[in-house]
């Protein structure tokens, strides 16, 4: 397990670096890549806040806890890159209510009257 504040700071210093270069060019516009290009194939990436902004975890095997990733009662959308269903839980341990993200799903928002699961979850594992 990893969390991702290291390839975010990159992302960030590369946009920087974009956004100066684009100073020069009339018609380059500046414009902040997607954090979701940091998820990779085979990882399931949490955001604490819609269309995967803010603090960012990666995983690649089941996490009991969001708590050690900052992430617990926070998450508000998902990448599933990985292979595998894998489920939210609302407490800790796997336990409590769930919801199921599908091999290559995005959720953008967890908040909608489909998930209603905003700010909810506390533990992921594939499932
Ligand atoms: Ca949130």
């Amino acid at each position: 397990m990893r969390v991702g504040f290291a390839r975010l700071a990159t992302c960030a210093g590369a946009v920087a670096l974009l956004a100066g270069l684009s100073a020069t060019s009339a018609t380059a516009t500046a414009r902040v890549a997607p954090d979701s290009g940091d998820c990779r194939q085979g990882e399931f990436c949490l955001w604490d806040d819609a269309d995967y902004q803010g603090r960012f975890g990666f995983f690649t095997s089941q996490v009991a806890n969001l708590r050690q990733n900052g992430l617990n009662d926070n998450v508000s959308s998902v990448i599933n890159k990985t292979d595998r269903s894998w489920c939210l839980y609302r407490d800790a341990d796997f336990s409590g209510e769930y919801r199921v993200i599908r091999p290559g799903q995005w959720v953008p928002n967890l908040r909608n009257s489909t998930w209603g699961f905003n700010d909810m979850a506390s533990s992921a594992r594939p499932c």
